[in-house]
């Protein structure tokens, strides 16, 4: 029987938190899914416990659309972080249950393969210029065909968005406010005349020593106007960016139809949006290139193939959010779409940490730059219970950042 016999929150912290959610049908079949919400995580865990969890028992585990739409439209509330990861955490496990049921792989599911592995871009950053080509050398030697590069700005305190610089299985790169034993954010200074004036050097130092044919992204943190979009963009145009991410707060897509109108550096968005509405001007105008959702905060395998079903229609493509605050589960439910998708375009890695690696078991694998789900019925990840308990929660937050007068910036 495939009705839904119970299903479990399970909170653990292997280096960074991870709120997961099990879910197991009469007949023992169990399946897993991703609800991790960085700096917010306790509030999806208790959205979960408290009012979906009692939604779940007795449902049918094979009607994922229903139990999709049963908790979005009947709670009447809808769409946000919070909310959307709850569904996408029963969307994923749903996927996997019926994947393990048909004893397939879940891209199977999903239409089968369109590639042999998705595209992977890894994470290089430094503080200088030799600290950033030190740090492309090692995703370069890791198997990375692609990279994103963000450097440290002359004056600034930190390289943004990140805490750590080397991208191996040893000390993956983290995005900031991974977990932390203190309890305020971290405050990172941010200046924006000098971060344009510095990273089209930098990209163009980049270029030099690596050449033209590595795919380079950058991340601008939904930092700037649009007219100081239009002008990092197109001081980037000589480098040939792979893509230039978030350049505009997220609040207004229509922002970017000025940046559209001045550059030609092709354009990502979208890690914090979590439903396929967010997207209708974005996509519909073509203000984009490339949608940035993660399966984690967008509702789910289920969402997310609308998404990209959708933004395929204007040929855009997809670039899943896959840093290490998506779980091995999330990025497991990323990678089998990236394999089924047409309209795949590149797939974001930050490796997880050995600790990650002993409580989340996948059968993933990253060969010659391209990311593969493995043939292993369902989503292909197993969670280790004894492994979870060992690492209790510890409250972190994402920093946030401020300019010299001490006003609060984007971050
Ligand atoms: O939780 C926030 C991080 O996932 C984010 O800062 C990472 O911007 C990011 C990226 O592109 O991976
Ligand atoms: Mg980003």
């Amino acid at each position: 029987m495939t009705i839904i016999k119970s299903a479990e929150v399970i909170v653990t912290s292997p280096g960074r938190n991870f709120v997961t959610l099990q879910i197991t049908t009469e007949d023992g079949t169990t399946g897993l899914g991703d609800a991790t919400l960085n700096g917010r995580e306790l509030a999806v865990a208790v959205y979960l416990a408290d009012h979906v969890i009692p939604l779940l028992k007795g449902r049918d585990a094979m009607n994922i659309e229903d139990t999709w739409q049963y908790l979005y439209r009947g709670a009447y509330w809808r769409r946000g972080p919070v909310t959307m990861a709850a569904i996408a955490a029963v969307d994923m496990a749903l996927w996997d249950i019926k994947a393990k049921v048909a004893e397939l792989p879940m891209y199977q599911l999903l239409g089968g393969q369109s590639r042999t592995g998705a595209l992977a871009y890894g994470h290089a950053s430094g503080r200088d210029t030799e600290e950033l080509h030190d740090s492309i050398r090692a995703n370069l030697e890791a198997g990375f065909k692609a990279i994103r590069v963000q450097s440290g700005i002359p004056g600034a305190d930190s390289v943004y968005g990140v805490h750590s610089n080397a991208p191996t299985a040893d000390a993956p790169a983290t995005p900031a406010g991974a977990r932390a034993s203190r309890v305020l954010p971290e405050v990172e200074t941010w200046d924006t005349r000098a971060y344009l004036r510095h990273v089209p050097t930098e990209i163009e130092s980049v270029r030099h020593e690596f050449g033209a044919e590595l795919p380079l992204l950058h991340d601008a943190h939904h930092r700037l106007t649009p007219r100081e979009a239009a002008q990092l963009g197109r001081s980037l145009e000589p480098f040939d960016l792979f893509w230039l991410e978030d350049v505009t707060p997220i609040e207004d897509p229509t922002a970017l139809r000025y940046v559209r109108e001045h550059t030609t550096t092709p354009l990502a968005i979208g890690e914090v949006l979590n439903s396929v509405h967010d997207y209708q001007t974005l996509v519909t105008e073509r203000l984009v290139d490339y949608v940035r959702s993660a399966v984690t905060h967008t509702g789910g395998i289920t969402h997310l193939k609308k998404l990209a079903d959708f933004a395929s229609i204007y040929g855009v493509r997809t670039g899943f959010h896959g840093p290490t605050d998506v779980s091995p589960v999330g990025q497991a439910a990323h990678l089998h779409l990236d394999l089924a998708l047409h309209n795949f375009g590149i797939q974001e890695y930050m490796i997880h940490s050995e600790a990650t690696a002993e409580v989340f078991e996948t059968s993933f694998r990253f060969e010659d730059g391209l990311l593969h789900p493995g043939e292993r019925i369902g989503l292909g990840v197993e969670i280790d219970r004894e492994a979870a308990r060992r690492h209790a929660y510890e409250p972190g937050y994402l920093p946030v950042a401020r300019l010299h007068d001490g006003s609060v910036h984007d971050w």
